[in-house]
């Protein structure tokens, strides 16, 4: 099975397969399971400070001695500080959410470090490629978290046909057909998120993991459409609640607040009812937790068996 491609290369990865950076879900534990097995790891960074930070970033350094990557939130009140601590240590890969980095590149361009922003637009991915970004991942409205309006089925091409640099995809994918989707359509590689939250090795509480494996097909809902912020969660007491407060016209302000501390809640705590279950479309095809490596093992496997397939289609 050779897989190595020019997104490979530049990441200096086996597989292209990137695990999504997760805030409060992907730790340096999961990050460096996936980077161990050929993929490419992603600490979440959320809103954490930039000492907590450095805590994960020297624990992956610790349990891996691939590329990892760290994933930036924009909206975080500790982003500059955090993107110093990235210049820093001279983290390998950096993708950024939820907001355009631009102003940030120029750095991270001058010590070598690969900068991949996550869009969900067109127009956002060719703004970025002009500033010299490295690849895009173009984010579908099937992933979990905050996420746009476009399905990765629509936006992927389009915005494939817009840039010359490789996009990887995101959204929806959890399997080797979803794989071989994404490649069908002009992507390099997949970023997948949802699927590696059900993993042994992810440390989110085994609450939220088992709320995955029960979900169905339309168990993932989004909310905050009305704030300008939507965010897809699991459906539950929390996502009703806060449904019934956006119908009733609460402010941004209120919802917000709301809002706040609710991913914590659920990834760490546990608590499944009244936190934010985070999660993509694609829970409902997810139906075990499993070593990160029989997942890459499956995801690849999965791929190869779907291109064959597809292969002895004849018209
Ligand atoms: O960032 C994500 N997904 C996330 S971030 C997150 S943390 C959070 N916690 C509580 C409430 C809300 C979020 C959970 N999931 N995905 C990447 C992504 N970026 N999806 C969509 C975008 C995006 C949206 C608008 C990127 C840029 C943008 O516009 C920027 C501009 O200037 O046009």
């Amino acid at each position: 099975m050779t897989t190595e491609n020019s997104i490979c290369s530049v990441l200096g990865i086996k597989y292209p397969i990137l695990q999504g950076g997760m805030a409060w879900v992907a730790t340096a534990e999961l990050a460096a399971a996936v980077s161990n097995a050929g993929g490419l790891g992603i600490i979440g960074a959320g809103h954490m400070p930039a000492e907590a930070l450095k805590v994960e970033v020297l624990k992956a350094k610790q349990l891996t001695k691939k590329p990892f990557g760290v994933n930036v939130m924009l909206m975080s009140p500790h982003v500059k500080e955090v993107i110093n601590l990235l210049l820093e240590e001279k983290v390998a890969v950096i993708t950024t959410g939820a907001g355009n980095p631009g102003e940030y590149i120029p750095a991270f361009k001058a010590i070598g470090t690969k900068v991949i922003p996550v869009v969900a637009s067109v127009a956002l991915a060719k703004r970025l490629a002009r500033l010299g970004v490295d690849a895009l991942i173009a984010e579908g409205t099937e992933s979990g978290g905050h996420v746009g309006e476009l399905t990765t089925m629509c936006l992927l091409p389009q915005i494939v046909d817009a840039v010359d640099i490789p996009v990887i995809a995101a959204g929806g994918i959890a399997d080797g057909r979803g794989m071989a989707a994404a490649l069908a359509l002009g992507a390099q590689a997949v970023q997948i998120g949802t699927r590696f939250v059900v993993s042994n090795e992810c440390t989110a509480h085994e609450e939220y993991k088992k709320a995955i494996i029960k979900a169905k097909d339309r168990s993932a809902v989004m909310t905050g459409a009305s704030t300008g912020h939507p965010v897809r969660v699991l459906e539950n007491q929390l996502a009703r609640e806060f449904m019934t407060m956006e119908r009733n016209g609460a402010t941004v302000e209120e919802l917000d607040a709301f809002g706040a501390g609710k991913l914590k809640l659920a990834a760490r705590d546990g608590e499944v009812r009244l936190g934010s279950v985070m999660a993509g479309q694609c829970s409902g095809m997810l139906n075990e937790i499993k070593p990160v490596a029989e997942i890459i093992e499956d995801l690849m496997t999965g791929l190869v068996n779907t291109i064959d397939r597809l292969k002895k289609i004849h018209f």
